[in-house]
């Protein structure tokens, strides 16, 4: 049951395209899925991990990365306990657009960010 888990919601976001629905269901159900189907809103995830001897259940909140999804993003960080900002390594542009998304998350985000190139 939930209740016997620490839970940690992760907001997954970043440009359209970037890979960030694939990255969240290779996560949670080792699944690749070709061809690119935008997000609509958010779309959650959920699995127990386990992190050295404790069980957590993971959330992930799969987040639109298309621009008219951009305010929206906002209310998706209460309670929190971490980002994911995706960019993809063949589009420059995606990566640039990373300040912005660290902008948008640290301005809506009660704790304080502490980026991690993963
Ligand atoms: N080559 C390669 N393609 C990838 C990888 N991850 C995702 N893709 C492809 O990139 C495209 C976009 O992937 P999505 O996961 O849907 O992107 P997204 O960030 O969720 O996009 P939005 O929902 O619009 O914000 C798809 O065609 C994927 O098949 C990867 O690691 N390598
Ligand atoms: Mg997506």
């Amino acid at each position: 049951m939930d209740e016997d888990y620490e839970m940690f919601k992760i907001v997954v976001i970043g440009s359209t395209g970037t890979g960030k629905t694939n990255i969240s269901m290779r996560y949670v159900k080792n699944e690749y899925v070709e061809g690119h189907r935008a997000t609509v809103g958010v779309e959650f995830l959920s699995k127990i991990a386990q992190v050295r001897n404790q069980k957590i259940k993971v959330t992930l909140w799969d987040t639109a990365g298309q621009e008219r999804y951009k305010s929206l993003s906002k209310v998706y960080y209460k309670g929190a306990s971490g980002v994911l900002i995706v960019y993809d390594v063949t589009d420059q542009q995606s990566y640039l657009d990373v300040e912005t998304w660290m902008r948008l998350a640290s301005t809506s985000f009660s704790l304080r960010l502490k980026s991690k190139p993963f």
